[in-house]
């Protein structure tokens, strides 16, 4: 009969079955292993293993999981209590058995205290990882040294560098879990494991003490220069991951302790650094957009069994994937037949792609497809409760649409505009059910980018903003709630620094110099090269534009982006780029009618004039109220844009070189280039009050 021994400010609780004591970890939704839990787990464990009756340790994780890892809140402040590498030694310097027991999570530092025990248990479903690397730091309480000496230096640098989770049963199969155990009996499983090593007298593993998998790192060091070349573009800008292989590179030639010493002394220069404060405030940033202050987390969602999507071309096949891909069926609708099924087409080999890459199965694609019905008549949609337009940019044909879907769609179904720009009020008002029109701006390709941007309408209701936010994550978006304006949050901040590209190119600047400088500073590509992937013709039409800015005549000589092999840069059988003289020709043509004086600009003028105005544009979005908090705004930039994670965000990255700084700058620019680089008032504010968009 289990009792409750003694509990350590109830952050632990300790239970004895027989001679085994049973320590539950239960701190919070996620068992952060804080100081106050930390001190539970040492506290109980040297009750145990002062226990004479108790022969063998059981560690499990109340509630969800057995532990997300290190408090994340508690980096950048001085820490108290034992730390977590030296709780971790202590655990696995024990006179007695420890057997982790794992369901839910156990990440970071929760996979490290399970790397220290003895012997681990999981049930299938739970999932292990250590995700440090994502946080801009390493797995810091021996992780890195641990686990090569599990599963082998190569698999270790796959489980590190890439940070994602691993289920338990490919855990495993790796060696990282002894034994799986059945889902709703894994701490009557791990007793009865935790007795059987008693009773056969097992060794207490220490996985310090396990030299044979490093050999590999010793026989083949070559495989670390090989997995730096393999990951170089992905891990471009970083500073965790090369911290990373050098830690996994120590554990191979350094003996155990030493390899701590060093892990040690690469976790602290990275937590100390910029990158893994931005990272981390990426971290909650992204849990921070979800909450919304006038629509409470227990606001009902509309239910959502049946989505419309209107627009079978890139867009409307992207947003109807993701929503095939959560099991959710979708009617598509289009008003040709040959459109449609191009788009059911493109759908299909979408699908059929990711499986040749052995990332879906083939009866996947079928069961996807399945839920798939295609038609050209409007009318169909009137068994969805949620309908998504996503036609062409253009206003006349929405209001044209949402004025029949307004007689067409059921009682309580959702009207969802994919709009990149245009006014939703005026969309909504072609209806008689305004508060059930709302944005869903994705972001191409909607199937593959996270950011949704949710935009609220004068009239939207607030369960309606409730339901798009869910579904939206339900899909694995990240949805960031914006206001009505041209552009909303993302695209608007985008026009400052395409204004500004443009200009410098006509001043001299070539477009490969602007692209490099912004390519450099950490985003996938620069403003041209953008632009050629999206194609220069958006918008564009032969007979109403008027052949005067470059891009006109770029389309005129119908060099339009990568799809024609040739915009501003001309690119070959590959798409690989190469600059153009052409280009530059037309530029300087251009520029003579313009009689724009022509300059140069160092790279950091280059990086100022484009990212500057995105940073006061932004502030500008807060005093409007189009963005709840800065962090959104950055939550925008670094999944809808690919903004270097590791620079926090526009609005992250502008309070780290202090907006004094960047309020001169643009003063500067102002007074040569007027209205475009008029300071916010907010801006202006802030910078006067010492204070950054932090502060808000
Ligand atoms: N520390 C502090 N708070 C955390 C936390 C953590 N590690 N993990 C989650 N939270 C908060 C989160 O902010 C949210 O708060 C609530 O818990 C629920 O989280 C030494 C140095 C485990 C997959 O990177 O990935 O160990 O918004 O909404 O969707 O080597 O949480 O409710 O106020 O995300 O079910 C490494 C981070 C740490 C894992 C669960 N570990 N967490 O997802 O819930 S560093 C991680 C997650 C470390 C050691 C190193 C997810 C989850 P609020 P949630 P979820």
């Amino acid at each position: 009969m289990a009792q409750d021994v003694n509990a350590n400010d109830n952050v632990v609780s300790t239970a004895r079955k027989g001679a085994v004591a049973v320590l539950t970890l239960q701190s919070g939704p996620v068992n952060a292993l804080g100081t106050a839990l930390r001190q539970g787990i040492l506290a109980a464990v040297e009750a145990a293993e002062a226990d004479a009756a108790v022969k063998a340790i059981v560690l499990i994780g109340g509630g969800r999981m057995f532990s997300a890892g290190a408090d994340i809140t508690e980096f950048g402040k001085p820490q108290s209590g034992i730390s977590l590498p030296d709780l971790l030694n202590r655990i696995e310097a024990s006179t007695k058995p420890v057997v982790a027991a794992i369901h839910g999570n156990a990440l970071g530092g929760g996979l490290e205290t399970a790397l220290a025990c003895h012997y681990r248990v999981a049930v299938p479903s739970a999932k292990v990882g250590l995700p440090e690397v994502k946080l801009g730091i390493l797995p810091g309480a021996g992780g890195t040294q641990r686990l090569p000496r599990v599963v082998g230096p190569r698999k270790a640098l796959d489980v590190i560098v890439g940070g994602s989770p691993i289920g338990a049963k490919a855990a495993a199969a790796m060696g990282l879990i002894d034994e799986l155990a059945p889902e709703d009996s894994l701490r009557a499983h791990a007793v009865a494991f935790a007795e059987r090593v008693v009773a056969e007298g097992r060794p207490l593993l220490k996985i310090r003490d396990r030299d044979d998998k490093i050999a590999e790192g010793r026989e083949n060091p070559g495989l670390f220069a090989a997995f730096r070349e393999e990951n170089a573009r992905k891990t471009r800008g970083f500073e965790a991951p090369e911290a990373c292989i050098a830690c996994i590179e120590a554990a191979c030639r350094l003996p155990f302790d030493e390899g701590l010493a060093f892990e040690r002394a690469e976790f602290q220069k990275l937590v100390s650094g910029t990158q893994s404060a931005a990272q981390r405030y990426v971290f909650f940033a992204e849990r921070q957009a979800a909450k919304i202050p006038d629509v409470p987390d227990d606001t009902p969602a509309r239910p959502i069994a049946r989505v419309g999507v209107i627009g079978a071309g890139t867009m409307g096949g992207g947003i109807s994937m993701n929503f095939l891909n959560a099991g959710i069926p979708v009617t598509i609708v289009e008003t040709k037949r040959d459109a449609l099924d191009r788009g059911i087409k493109t759908i299909r080999t979408n699908y059929e792609n990711t499986a040749k890459k052995g990332r879906l199965k083939p009866e996947d694609v079928e069961t996807r497809m399945g839920l798939l019905t295609d038609t050209l008549e409007l009318e169909k949609l009137a068994e969805c409760d949620l309908i998504i337009e996503a036609v062409f940019e253009d206003m006349g044909i929405k209001k044209e649409i949402f004025s029949k879907l307004d007689t067409i769609a059921k009682p309580g179904a959702i009207l969802a505009s994919n709009t990149s720009y245009l006014d939703i009020d005026a969309i909504a008002a072609m209806t008689g059910r305004p508060a059930d029109v709302i944005g869903m701006h994705f972001f191409s390709p909607a199937n593959v980018m996270r950011l949704l941007e949710v935009v609220r309408g004068e009239k939207t209701a607030k369960d309606v903003i409730a339901t798009a936010m869910q579904i939206g994550r339900k899909v694995g978006k990240i949805p960031v709630l914006v206001g009505v304006c041209h552009g909303f949050v993302g695209n608007r901040m985008l026009a400052q620094r395409q204004r500004e590209a443009n200009r410098l190119i006509l001043e001299g600047v070539t477009p490969w110099d602007v692209d490099r400088v912004v390519y450099e500073f950490g985003l996938p590509m620069g403003p041209f090269t953008m632009s050629d992937l999206a194609g220069l013709d958006i918008g564009w039409s032969r007979e109403t534009n008027k052949s005067e800015s470059v891009r006109d005549l770029l389309c005129e000589q119908d060099r339009r982006g990568q799809k024609t092999s040739a915009g501003f840069y001309d690119y070959d059988a590959k798409r690989k780029a190469t600059p153009s003289k052409v280009t530059e020709e037309i530029i300087a043509k251009v520029a003579e009618r313009q009689g724009v004086k022509r300059r140069d600009a160092t790279d950091q003028e280059i990086l100022e004039r484009t990212l500057y105005p995105m940073i006061n544009e932004g502030a500008k979005i807060l005093e409007e109220g189009k963005a709840i908090r800065a962090s959104d705004i950055d939550i925008v930039w670094i999944n809808g844009y690919g903004w270097p994670v590791y620079r926090g965000g526009p609005m992250f990255w502008a309070d780290t070189i202090g907006l004094p700084k960047v309020l001169e700058r643009l003063r500067a620019y102002e007074a040569e280039y007027g209205e475009d680089f008029k300071p916010s008032a907010l801006l202006e504010r802030l910078a006067a009050e010492g204070k950054g968009f932090k502060d808000l």
